[in-house]
């Protein structure tokens, strides 16, 4: 078995050239978000990638098919199915192997992304320790990839449907460096701030992609959570969105909702409870992330030339 890999021409192209490339998931298009602002989102994110001189690689699975950038019409026809799959690292392969077609969350496009050689990826948040985890155990696998595969994820930090200082504990004990930009808080997707200090801090995009450069000389496996606090003016206010919150939780668990439903289910009462408020907030923050993505990935391209 040899995985089908598919590489738009975009993407193609950047690879023979050497173009700086910035891998984007897919599940934040099926699953994080609703038809049409998914599409709408997706097309922004790639075209804020391109105004900053790198490539955007939007990675699904497509009848079992690795697709590592997608055509226009593709994304298109994906932010439309309903039922793609949500694809982590558990049924990536099994998807591939068997013909189905799926969005990858964090852990799986991290994996994509390092199948086709790309270093830097932006996301909106990522998965986490769920509250109450020590009940359920529901922990994301995103959290073991970013142990695992040395891929830079830049996210703006993880939502407050997760137990955040549990988050950073189990990234800390998988040696995953969690890397604020510009701040010393870890942000909280939603607010710039959660209250709680991020471990390392980083001022430019060089610094990052030197630790980057310096774990893979190392040889060092992993990568790194880049926490890139949201816009000022996009931030919502702490005491608008706790009550919402505590809602969609209670609904979850009231509903019996359990494994991969849970993020998904979450993500949509919130969105539906703020009405739209929350929505345009993640918005603002995916684009600002896929800029930091792109100039991450250009100071890679250039540290690499200059090693030569
Ligand atoms: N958190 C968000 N937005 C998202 C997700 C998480 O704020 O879109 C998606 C990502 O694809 C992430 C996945 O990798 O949910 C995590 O799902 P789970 O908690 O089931 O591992
Ligand atoms: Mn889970």
């Amino acid at each position: 078995m040899t995985p089908e890999i598919r590489y738009s021409a975009e993407v193609a192209a950047a690879r023979a050239a050497g173009t700086p490339l910035v891998a984007l998931e897919s599940t934040i298009i099926t699953h994080g978000m609703p038809f049409p602002q998914n599409a709408e989102t997706a097309r922004k994110v790639e075209s804020t990638v391109r105004n900053e001189g790198a490539v955007p690689a939007t990675i699904a699975v497509l009848e079992g098919r690795l697709h590592i950038g997608l055509e226009a019409v593709e994304l298109e026809t994906l932010a439309q199915r309903p039922d793609a799959l949500k694809l982590s690292r558990a049924d990536m392969a099994f998807a591939m192997a068997n013909g189905l077609t799926g969005a990858t969350t964090v852990a799986a496009t991290m994996i994509g992304a390092r199948l086709g050689g790309i270093d830097v990826f932006a996301t909106g948040g990522i998965g986490g320790v769920h509250r109450g985890a020590e009940e359920d155990f529901d922990i994301s696998a995103d959290l073991a990839e970013l142990a695992a595969t040395a891929v830079t994820v830049v996210a703006a930090g993880a939502k407050a449907i997760l137990d955040l200082p549990k988050t950073l504990e189990v990234l800390e004990t998988n040696g995953v460096p969690v890397i604020a930009f510009c701040q010393d808080q870890f942000p909280a997707f939603w607010s710039r701030e959660s209250g709680l200090p991020a471990p390392l801090r980083a001022n430019t995009p060089l610094e990052i992609a030197k630790s980057h450069a310096m774990r893979g000389a190392m040889g060092l496996p992993g990568g790194q959570l880049v926490a890139n606090p949201i816009p000022v003016d996009a931030e919502i206010a702490q005491q608008t969105l706790v009550p919402i919150i505590e809602q969609a939780l209670s609904e979850a668990k009231a509903q019996g909702v359990s494994g991969k439903a849970v993020t998904p289910f979450l993500l949509a009462r919130i969105f539906e409870l703020t009405e739209g408020a929350s929505l345009s907030a993640n918005i603002a923050l995916v684009l600002n992330n896929a800029r930091l993505a792109a100039r991450i990935a250009a100071e890679l391209v250039a540290l690499r030339g200059s090693m030569l």
